[in-house]
């Protein structure tokens, strides 16, 4: 906080404020002299959670199936704001989803609401999602997952990929996957 004293002298003096506790402040004010005090409250997180989204085959409106061992959720990244809705995103992956042949991998772009449920969705893995290649069983494609900006410069955020069960050379050496992704066009009617 500022307190500003006669003379047009400004100082900062700053009160020790208690999580959880109201902050008070006393000002001892002399005769003859005015004070102007500015308080600004700031919202910093204690690290407790004060709420919480499942997603989940049953929760958060993620409307998709999952299969048994799929491993929805081994890994996670954090997307930019795909779809143009103005809320982040998310790609999240299923390394042991059968698409193709078993344990393969798939992972899955959900496109948020800003209540943390899924508004859309879009699964990538052998055959779905625009991916034209072929993994072999155990591959486990969607081991991890990380957002690689707008690698190719085309204004489309752009996705890596692990498969670290690949066996290009050797059995279980790995593979990561760079994904360029789509460019749609969107366009909205804004009110003047
Ligand atoms: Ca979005
Ligand atoms: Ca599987
Ligand atoms: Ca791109
Ligand atoms: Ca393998």
């Amino acid at each position: 906080m500022q307190q500003s004293g006669v003379s047009g002298v400004t100082r900062t003096v700053h009160p020790v404020v208690t999580v959880g506790q109201v902050p008070t402040l006393t000002i001892t004010v002399t005769a003859g002299q005015t004070y102007t005090v500015t308080v600004r409250a700031y919202h910093n997180a204690d690290g407790t959670v004060k709420s919480s989204q499942k997603i989940s085959e049953t929760q958060g409106w993620f409307t998709t199936i999952l299969d048994d061992n799929d491993r929805f959720g081994g890994s996670v990244a954090l997307r930019g704001d795909l779809n143009g809705d103005g809320v982040h995103d998310l790609a999240v992956g299923a390394r042991l989803d059968d698409d193709g042949g078993s344990d393969r991998g798939a992972v899955y772009e959900l496109f948020l609401n800003t209540n943390g449920t899924v508004k859309a969705h879009q699964k990538i893995s052998e055959g779905n999602g625009g991916f034209v290649g072929s993994f072999d069983n155990t591959d486990r494609f969607g081991r991890v997952v990380a957002p690689l900006w707008d690698l190719d410069g085309d204004g489309v955020e752009d996705l890596a990929v692990g498969a670290n069960g690949d066996d290009d050379g050797g059995t279980d050496r790995g593979a990561l996957y760079n994904l360029f992704l789509q460019q749609i066009l969107i366009c909205r009617f804004l009110p003047e």
